[in-house]
Protein backbone atom coordinates (compact mmCIF):
# COMPACT_ATOMS: atom_id res chain seq x y z
CA UNK A 1 0.00 0.00 0.00
CA UNK A 2 1.38 3.23 -0.55
CA UNK A 3 1.32 5.43 2.56
CA UNK A 4 2.38 9.14 2.96
CA UNK A 5 4.05 10.26 6.61
CA UNK A 6 2.33 13.83 8.14
CA UNK A 7 3.95 15.70 10.87
CA UNK A 8 1.44 16.90 13.43
CA UNK A 9 3.64 19.49 14.62
CA UNK A 10 2.64 21.27 17.93
CA UNK A 11 1.69 24.86 17.56
CA UNK A 12 3.66 26.88 20.20
CA UNK A 13 1.07 27.96 22.83
CA UNK A 14 1.02 31.79 24.35
CA UNK A 15 2.87 30.73 27.92
CA UNK A 16 5.55 29.18 26.43
CA UNK A 17 8.07 29.79 29.39
CA UNK A 18 11.55 28.99 31.14
CA UNK A 19 9.72 27.53 34.73
CA UNK A 20 12.44 24.68 34.77
CA UNK A 21 9.81 22.18 35.29
CA UNK A 22 11.71 19.61 33.92
CA UNK A 23 14.17 17.33 36.27
CA UNK A 24 16.40 15.39 34.34
CA UNK A 25 15.92 17.75 31.12
CA UNK A 26 19.19 19.92 31.62
CA UNK A 27 18.45 22.67 28.99
CA UNK A 28 15.41 23.25 30.97
CA UNK A 29 17.17 23.53 34.10
CA UNK A 30 19.73 25.32 32.68
CA UNK A 31 17.54 27.81 31.10
CA UNK A 32 15.22 28.14 34.19
CA UNK A 33 14.21 31.45 35.36
CA UNK A 34 14.95 32.97 31.87
CA UNK A 35 12.85 35.34 29.88
CA UNK A 36 11.02 33.68 27.04
CA UNK A 37 10.05 35.12 23.50
CA UNK A 38 6.31 33.21 23.46
CA UNK A 39 5.81 35.27 19.73
CA UNK A 40 9.25 34.17 18.18
CA UNK A 41 9.02 30.38 19.38
CA UNK A 42 5.62 29.75 17.69
CA UNK A 43 6.79 31.80 14.72
CA UNK A 44 9.35 29.78 14.54
CA UNK A 45 7.65 26.46 15.11
CA UNK A 46 5.55 27.58 12.29
CA UNK A 47 8.51 28.14 10.11
CA UNK A 48 9.52 24.76 10.76
CA UNK A 49 6.43 23.23 9.44
CA UNK A 50 6.50 25.51 6.28
CA UNK A 51 9.77 24.03 5.57
CA UNK A 52 8.63 20.91 5.70
CA UNK A 53 5.80 21.84 3.34
CA UNK A 54 8.41 23.36 1.09
CA UNK A 55 10.51 20.29 0.53
CA UNK A 56 6.87 18.44 -0.42
CA UNK A 57 5.81 17.09 2.40
CA UNK A 58 1.97 16.56 4.06
CA UNK A 59 1.97 18.88 7.24
CA UNK A 60 -0.63 19.30 10.01
CA UNK A 61 -0.40 20.31 13.49
CA UNK A 62 -2.02 19.95 16.86
CA UNK A 63 -3.46 23.07 19.07
CA UNK A 64 -2.20 24.65 22.14
CA UNK A 65 -4.04 23.73 25.80
CA UNK A 66 -5.94 26.02 27.41
CA UNK A 67 -2.88 27.73 29.61
CA UNK A 68 -3.68 28.39 32.46
CA UNK A 69 -5.16 25.50 33.34
CA UNK A 70 -7.73 26.38 35.90
CA UNK A 71 -9.50 23.09 35.79
CA UNK A 72 -6.49 21.54 36.74
CA UNK A 73 -5.98 23.95 39.79
CA UNK A 74 -9.66 22.74 40.89
CA UNK A 75 -8.66 19.81 41.59
CA UNK A 76 -6.37 20.71 43.90
CA UNK A 77 -9.06 22.21 45.98
CA UNK A 78 -8.72 26.09 44.61
CA UNK A 79 -12.76 27.77 43.91
CA UNK A 80 -14.26 30.65 42.09
CA UNK A 81 -13.61 32.43 39.15
CA UNK A 82 -10.72 31.44 36.70
CA UNK A 83 -8.89 33.92 37.70
CA UNK A 84 -9.77 33.47 41.08
CA UNK A 85 -8.73 30.16 41.26
CA UNK A 86 -4.84 30.79 39.32
CA UNK A 87 -4.81 33.62 42.17
CA UNK A 88 -4.95 31.52 44.94
CA UNK A 89 -2.68 29.11 43.64
CA UNK A 90 -0.21 31.89 43.69
CA UNK A 91 -0.74 33.51 46.71
CA UNK A 92 -0.63 29.34 48.32
CA UNK A 93 2.03 27.47 46.22
CA UNK A 94 3.42 29.71 43.38
CA UNK A 95 4.88 26.20 41.43
CA UNK A 96 1.54 24.62 41.01
CA UNK A 97 0.46 27.85 38.85
CA UNK A 98 3.58 27.77 37.34
CA UNK A 99 2.75 24.04 36.11
CA UNK A 100 -0.72 25.41 35.10
CA UNK A 101 0.78 27.96 33.25
CA UNK A 102 3.33 24.92 30.96
CA UNK A 103 2.95 25.22 27.02
CA UNK A 104 4.63 21.62 26.95
CA UNK A 105 2.26 20.43 25.11
CA UNK A 106 4.21 22.23 21.79
CA UNK A 107 6.10 18.76 22.27
CA UNK A 108 3.86 16.53 20.48
CA UNK A 109 5.90 13.49 19.76
CA UNK A 110 4.93 13.68 23.63
CA UNK A 111 0.98 13.25 22.94
CA UNK A 112 0.86 9.94 21.94
CA UNK A 113 2.57 6.58 20.51
CA UNK A 114 0.98 6.35 16.68
CA UNK A 115 0.82 2.02 15.23
CA UNK A 116 0.46 2.89 11.30
CA UNK A 117 -2.28 0.86 9.71
CA UNK A 118 -0.37 -2.76 8.68
CA UNK A 119 1.36 -2.81 11.91
CA UNK A 120 -1.95 -3.19 14.12
CA UNK A 121 -4.07 -6.91 14.07
CA UNK A 122 -7.25 -4.99 12.63
CA UNK A 123 -5.82 -3.15 9.77
CA UNK A 124 -6.54 0.46 11.41
CA UNK A 125 -4.03 2.97 12.76
CA UNK A 126 -4.12 2.95 16.22
CA UNK A 127 -3.05 6.03 18.80
CA UNK A 128 -2.60 5.62 22.35
CA UNK A 129 -2.39 9.17 24.32
CA UNK A 130 0.49 9.45 26.30
CA UNK A 131 0.04 9.90 30.29
CA UNK A 132 3.32 11.70 30.73
CA UNK A 133 2.81 11.18 34.80
CA UNK A 134 6.51 11.48 35.49
CA UNK A 135 6.09 15.26 35.19
CA UNK A 136 3.24 16.62 37.05
CA UNK A 137 3.41 20.31 34.51
CA UNK A 138 3.42 17.48 31.95
CA UNK A 139 0.56 14.63 33.37
CA UNK A 140 -1.82 17.77 32.98
CA UNK A 141 -2.07 17.62 29.60
CA UNK A 142 -3.78 13.78 28.44
CA UNK A 143 -7.49 14.90 28.78
CA UNK A 144 -7.01 18.05 26.31
CA UNK A 145 -4.97 15.67 24.14
CA UNK A 146 -7.13 12.94 24.16
CA UNK A 147 -10.05 15.40 22.77
CA UNK A 148 -7.51 17.21 19.78
CA UNK A 149 -6.98 13.29 19.09
CA UNK A 150 -10.05 12.19 18.94
CA UNK A 151 -11.55 14.87 16.84
CA UNK A 152 -8.40 14.70 14.38
CA UNK A 153 -8.55 10.74 13.72
CA UNK A 154 -12.52 10.81 14.29
CA UNK A 155 -12.90 8.63 11.90
CA UNK A 156 -13.21 4.72 12.71
CA UNK A 157 -12.91 3.36 9.76
CA UNK A 158 -9.59 4.36 10.07
CA UNK A 159 -8.38 5.38 13.23
CA UNK A 160 -8.84 4.05 16.91
CA UNK A 161 -7.49 6.04 19.07
CA UNK A 162 -6.91 4.79 22.98
CA UNK A 163 -7.07 6.83 26.12
CA UNK A 164 -3.97 7.16 28.26
CA UNK A 165 -2.56 4.13 29.89
CA UNK A 166 -3.04 3.70 34.01
CA UNK A 167 -0.65 6.91 35.44
CA UNK A 168 1.22 4.29 37.85
CA UNK A 169 3.09 3.68 34.69
CA UNK A 170 4.93 6.09 33.28
CA UNK A 171 4.23 6.53 29.29
CA UNK A 172 5.99 9.38 27.17
CA UNK A 173 4.22 8.46 23.68
CA UNK A 174 6.57 9.07 20.60
CA UNK A 175 9.32 10.17 21.56
CA UNK A 176 10.21 6.80 23.16
CA UNK A 177 9.52 4.86 20.16
CA UNK A 178 10.39 4.09 16.55
CA UNK A 179 9.23 2.28 13.44
CA UNK A 180 11.17 0.43 10.93
CA UNK A 181 10.19 -0.26 7.33
CA UNK A 182 11.19 -1.06 3.99
CA UNK A 183 8.41 1.59 3.08
CA UNK A 184 5.76 3.47 5.42
CA UNK A 185 2.76 1.44 3.79
CA UNK A 186 4.38 -2.29 4.46
CA UNK A 187 4.54 -4.04 7.42
CA UNK A 188 6.85 -2.65 9.76
CA UNK A 189 8.47 -3.13 13.16
CA UNK A 190 7.89 -1.47 15.96
CA UNK A 191 10.76 -0.54 18.63
CA UNK A 192 9.56 0.70 22.13
CA UNK A 193 12.22 1.89 24.21
CA UNK A 194 12.05 2.08 27.60
CA UNK A 195 14.11 3.08 31.00
CA UNK A 196 15.13 1.09 34.33
CA UNK A 197 14.11 2.93 36.69
CA UNK A 198 16.58 3.79 39.50
CA UNK A 199 19.86 3.38 37.44
CA UNK A 200 20.49 6.97 37.24
CA UNK A 201 20.06 9.85 38.49
CA UNK A 202 17.68 10.96 36.42
CA UNK A 203 13.98 9.34 36.36
CA UNK A 204 13.26 6.84 33.46
CA UNK A 205 10.12 8.32 32.36
CA UNK A 206 9.15 5.39 30.03
CA UNK A 207 8.39 2.29 31.93
CA UNK A 208 8.20 -1.01 30.01
CA UNK A 209 5.50 -2.03 31.13
CA UNK A 210 3.54 0.99 29.57
CA UNK A 211 5.43 -0.01 26.27
CA UNK A 212 3.82 -3.95 26.50
CA UNK A 213 0.62 -1.81 27.14
CA UNK A 214 0.73 0.47 24.10
CA UNK A 215 1.64 -2.73 21.95
CA UNK A 216 -1.43 -4.81 23.08
CA UNK A 217 -3.95 -2.86 22.47
CA UNK A 218 -2.61 -1.55 19.35
CA UNK A 219 -2.77 -5.28 18.36
CA UNK A 220 1.15 -5.61 17.21
CA UNK A 221 2.29 -8.59 16.09
CA UNK A 222 5.06 -10.01 18.55
CA UNK A 223 7.15 -10.94 15.63
CA UNK A 224 7.59 -7.59 14.73
CA UNK A 225 7.57 -5.74 18.22
CA UNK A 226 10.23 -4.63 19.94
CA UNK A 227 11.07 -3.67 23.62
CA UNK A 228 14.13 -2.11 24.26
CA UNK A 229 16.16 -0.92 27.19
CA UNK A 230 17.35 2.77 26.74
CA UNK A 231 20.95 3.00 27.96
CA UNK A 232 21.51 4.14 31.80
CA UNK A 233 24.31 5.91 30.30
CA UNK A 234 21.99 7.70 27.83
CA UNK A 235 19.56 8.93 30.39
CA UNK A 236 22.32 10.00 33.03
CA UNK A 237 23.66 12.67 29.73
CA UNK A 238 20.24 14.03 29.85
CA UNK A 239 18.72 11.74 27.40
CA UNK A 240 15.61 11.88 28.98
CA UNK A 241 13.90 10.47 25.98
CA UNK A 242 14.88 7.95 23.54
CA UNK A 243 14.54 10.91 20.70
CA UNK A 244 17.22 12.67 22.20
CA UNK A 245 19.74 9.49 21.14
CA UNK A 246 18.07 8.11 17.68
CA UNK A 247 15.80 8.28 15.34
CA UNK A 248 14.29 6.22 12.42
CA UNK A 249 12.55 6.37 9.47
CA UNK A 250 11.51 3.62 6.99
CA UNK A 251 14.25 1.42 6.44
CA UNK A 252 16.86 3.28 8.37
CA UNK A 253 17.60 3.74 11.79
CA UNK A 254 20.12 6.72 13.06
CA UNK A 255 21.60 6.32 16.58
CA UNK A 256 24.40 7.09 18.86
CA UNK A 257 26.64 4.18 19.54
CA UNK A 258 25.67 4.21 23.59
CA UNK A 259 21.99 4.98 22.36
CA UNK A 260 20.82 1.33 24.03
CA UNK A 261 21.55 -1.06 27.08
CA UNK A 262 22.00 -3.96 25.01
CA UNK A 263 23.86 -2.08 21.64
CA UNK A 264 24.81 -5.78 20.06
CA UNK A 265 21.33 -7.74 21.42
CA UNK A 266 19.09 -4.42 19.59
CA UNK A 267 21.00 -4.50 16.25
CA UNK A 268 20.75 -8.18 15.70
CA UNK A 269 17.09 -8.24 17.08
CA UNK A 270 16.59 -5.39 14.73
CA UNK A 271 18.61 -7.50 11.67
CA UNK A 272 16.19 -10.65 12.08
CA UNK A 273 13.39 -8.48 11.75
CA UNK A 274 14.12 -6.46 9.32
CA UNK A 275 17.16 -7.87 7.01
CA UNK A 276 16.86 -4.28 4.96
CA UNK A 277 17.31 -2.50 8.18
CA UNK A 278 20.42 0.29 7.80
CA UNK A 279 21.91 1.45 10.81
CA UNK A 280 23.42 4.45 11.12
CA UNK A 281 25.95 4.84 14.10
CA UNK A 282 27.66 7.68 15.54
CA UNK A 283 30.46 6.47 17.15
CA UNK A 284 31.23 7.61 21.04
CA UNK A 285 34.91 7.83 19.88
CA UNK A 286 33.85 11.07 17.43
CA UNK A 287 30.58 12.72 19.14
CA UNK A 288 30.30 11.44 23.00
CA UNK A 289 27.09 11.12 24.80
CA UNK A 290 26.93 14.98 26.09
CA UNK A 291 28.05 16.30 22.36
CA UNK A 292 24.84 14.49 21.12
CA UNK A 293 22.46 16.14 23.95
CA UNK A 294 24.17 19.77 23.77
CA UNK A 295 23.49 19.88 20.01
CA UNK A 296 20.66 17.41 20.08
CA UNK A 297 22.01 16.30 16.66
CA UNK A 298 19.29 12.88 17.07
CA UNK A 299 16.50 14.88 17.94
CA UNK A 300 16.09 15.50 13.73
CA UNK A 301 13.35 14.29 11.60
CA UNK A 302 14.40 12.15 9.32
CA UNK A 303 12.05 12.20 6.23
CA UNK A 304 11.59 10.56 2.99
CA UNK A 305 11.76 13.33 0.07
CA UNK A 306 8.95 12.73 -2.83
CA UNK A 307 11.60 12.76 -5.08
CA UNK A 308 13.37 9.48 -3.19
CA UNK A 309 16.20 9.73 -0.80
CA UNK A 310 16.02 10.84 2.57
CA UNK A 311 16.69 13.86 4.27
CA UNK A 312 18.20 14.81 8.20
CA UNK A 313 16.15 17.81 9.28
CA UNK A 314 18.57 18.91 12.60
CA UNK A 315 18.84 22.05 14.82
CA UNK A 316 20.66 25.15 14.32
CA UNK A 317 22.38 23.79 17.67
CA UNK A 318 24.33 21.31 15.35
CA UNK A 319 26.77 23.64 14.21
CA UNK A 320 27.60 25.14 17.18
CA UNK A 321 29.19 21.68 18.27
CA UNK A 322 32.27 21.54 15.97
CA UNK A 323 32.81 17.12 16.24
CA UNK A 324 29.25 17.29 15.47
CA UNK A 325 28.75 19.37 12.59
CA UNK A 326 32.51 18.04 10.90
CA UNK A 327 31.24 14.33 11.56
CA UNK A 328 27.48 15.36 10.09
CA UNK A 329 29.03 16.86 6.98
CA UNK A 330 31.16 14.03 6.30
CA UNK A 331 28.07 11.40 6.66
CA UNK A 332 26.27 13.49 4.48
CA UNK A 333 29.07 13.80 1.85
CA UNK A 334 29.56 9.84 2.21
CA UNK A 335 27.44 6.79 0.28
CA UNK A 336 24.81 6.29 3.03
CA UNK A 337 20.95 6.87 3.21
CA UNK A 338 21.35 10.16 4.56
CA UNK A 339 22.53 12.86 2.01
CA UNK A 340 20.87 16.08 2.82
CA UNK A 341 21.02 17.99 5.21
CA UNK A 342 18.52 21.05 6.16
CA UNK A 343 18.92 22.74 9.36
CA UNK A 344 16.21 24.20 10.98
CA UNK A 345 15.47 26.92 14.00
CA UNK A 346 13.75 26.40 16.87
CA UNK A 347 16.06 28.10 19.80
CA UNK A 348 13.25 28.90 22.11
CA UNK A 349 12.26 25.34 22.15
CA UNK A 350 15.11 23.97 22.18
CA UNK A 351 15.87 25.91 25.46
CA UNK A 352 13.41 23.70 26.79
CA UNK A 353 14.65 20.79 25.60
CA UNK A 354 12.81 20.15 22.58
CA UNK A 355 13.80 20.16 19.35
CA UNK A 356 12.86 19.51 15.89
CA UNK A 357 11.54 15.65 16.57
CA UNK A 358 10.22 16.56 19.94
CA UNK A 359 7.49 19.15 18.00
CA UNK A 360 6.29 16.72 15.47
CA UNK A 361 3.72 13.37 16.27
CA UNK A 362 4.16 11.24 12.74
CA UNK A 363 1.63 9.45 11.59
CA UNK A 364 1.96 7.70 8.11
CA UNK A 365 -1.41 7.37 6.33
CA UNK A 366 -2.91 5.77 3.25
CA UNK A 367 -4.74 8.47 0.78
CA UNK A 368 -8.04 7.38 1.99
CA UNK A 369 -7.49 7.79 5.85
CA UNK A 370 -5.30 10.69 4.79
CA UNK A 371 -8.70 11.96 3.25
CA UNK A 372 -10.65 11.05 6.47
CA UNK A 373 -8.35 13.49 8.86
CA UNK A 374 -10.41 16.18 10.04
CA UNK A 375 -8.68 18.90 7.86
CA UNK A 376 -8.67 21.68 10.36
CA UNK A 377 -5.54 19.99 11.80
CA UNK A 378 -3.83 19.91 8.56
CA UNK A 379 -1.73 23.13 7.15
CA UNK A 380 -1.01 24.92 3.74
CA UNK A 381 0.33 28.24 3.10
CA UNK A 382 -2.96 29.70 3.35
CA UNK A 383 -3.59 28.54 6.71
CA UNK A 384 0.06 29.18 7.93
CA UNK A 385 -0.01 32.24 6.90
CA UNK A 386 -3.76 32.92 9.04
CA UNK A 387 -1.90 31.27 12.09
CA UNK A 388 1.08 34.01 11.96
CA UNK A 389 -1.18 36.82 11.98
CA UNK A 390 -2.89 35.30 14.87
CA UNK A 391 0.35 35.15 16.69
CA UNK A 392 1.66 38.63 15.62
CA UNK A 393 -1.04 40.27 16.54
CA UNK A 394 -1.90 38.17 19.89
CA UNK A 395 1.22 36.10 21.72
CA UNK A 396 2.66 37.96 24.42
CA UNK A 397 6.73 39.34 23.11
CA UNK A 398 8.45 38.22 26.38
CA UNK A 399 7.36 36.48 29.77
CA UNK A 400 9.66 36.72 32.77
CA UNK A 401 9.17 34.51 36.06
CA UNK A 402 7.31 37.17 37.96
CA UNK A 403 4.99 37.48 34.76
CA UNK A 404 3.24 33.92 35.27
CA UNK A 405 1.57 35.66 37.97
CA UNK A 406 0.19 38.29 36.56
CA UNK A 407 -3.71 38.57 35.25
CA UNK A 408 -3.23 39.97 32.31
CA UNK A 409 -0.90 37.57 30.97
CA UNK A 410 -3.61 34.29 32.19
CA UNK A 411 -6.40 36.79 30.20
CA UNK A 412 -3.82 37.08 27.16
CA UNK A 413 -3.08 33.71 26.80
CA UNK A 414 -6.64 32.85 27.00
CA UNK A 415 -7.61 34.98 24.38
CA UNK A 416 -4.86 34.36 22.28
CA UNK A 417 -6.06 30.65 22.09
CA UNK A 418 -9.19 31.50 21.81
CA UNK A 419 -8.63 33.60 18.85
CA UNK A 420 -6.52 31.06 16.91
CA UNK A 421 -9.09 27.80 17.57
CA UNK A 422 -11.76 30.55 16.15
CA UNK A 423 -9.53 31.44 13.28
CA UNK A 424 -9.39 27.86 12.66
CA UNK A 425 -13.19 26.90 12.38
CA UNK A 426 -13.18 25.50 15.83
CA UNK A 427 -16.06 26.31 18.00
CA UNK A 428 -15.95 27.49 21.51
CA UNK A 429 -16.11 24.10 23.88
CA UNK A 430 -15.25 21.87 20.97
CA UNK A 431 -11.58 21.59 22.76
O1 LIG B 1 9.15 16.91 28.67
N1 LIG B 1 10.41 20.15 28.33
C1 LIG B 1 9.96 18.93 27.72
C2 LIG B 1 10.71 18.66 26.46
C3 LIG B 1 10.13 17.51 25.70
C4 LIG B 1 10.98 17.07 24.61
N2 LIG B 1 10.35 16.04 23.91
C5 LIG B 1 10.98 15.00 23.32
N3 LIG B 1 12.22 14.70 23.61
N4 LIG B 1 10.31 14.29 22.51
C6 LIG B 1 10.05 17.76 28.68
O2 LIG B 1 11.02 17.69 29.44
C7 LIG B 1 10.33 21.93 29.95
C8 LIG B 1 9.26 22.78 30.55
C9 LIG B 1 9.71 23.72 31.60
O3 LIG B 1 10.75 23.48 32.21
O4 LIG B 1 8.97 24.67 31.82
C10 LIG B 1 9.74 20.70 29.34
O5 LIG B 1 8.69 20.26 29.74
Amino acid sequence: MSMVEVNFDGLIGPSHNYAGLSFGNIASARNAGAVSAPRAAALQGLAKMRRMMALGLPQGFLLPHDRPNADWLRTLGFSGSDDAVCEAAWREDPALLRNAMSASAMWTANAGTVSPAPDCADGRCHVSVANLSTMLHRSIEAPQTLRQLQLAFGDPRHFAVHGAVPSGLGDEGAANFMRLAPQHGAPGLEVLVYGEQGRADFPARQHKAASAAVARRHGLDPARTLLVRQSDAAIAAGAFHNDVVAVANENVLFAHEQAFEDREGTYAAIRAALPQAVIVEAPKARISLDAAVRSYLFNSQLVTLPEGGMALVVPSEVRDVPEVWGWLEELAAGNGPIRRLEVVEVRESMRNGGGPACLRLRVAVSAEALAAIDPRFLLDEDKANRIAAVIVREWPEAIAPEDLGNPALWRQCRAARASLLAELGFAEGEL
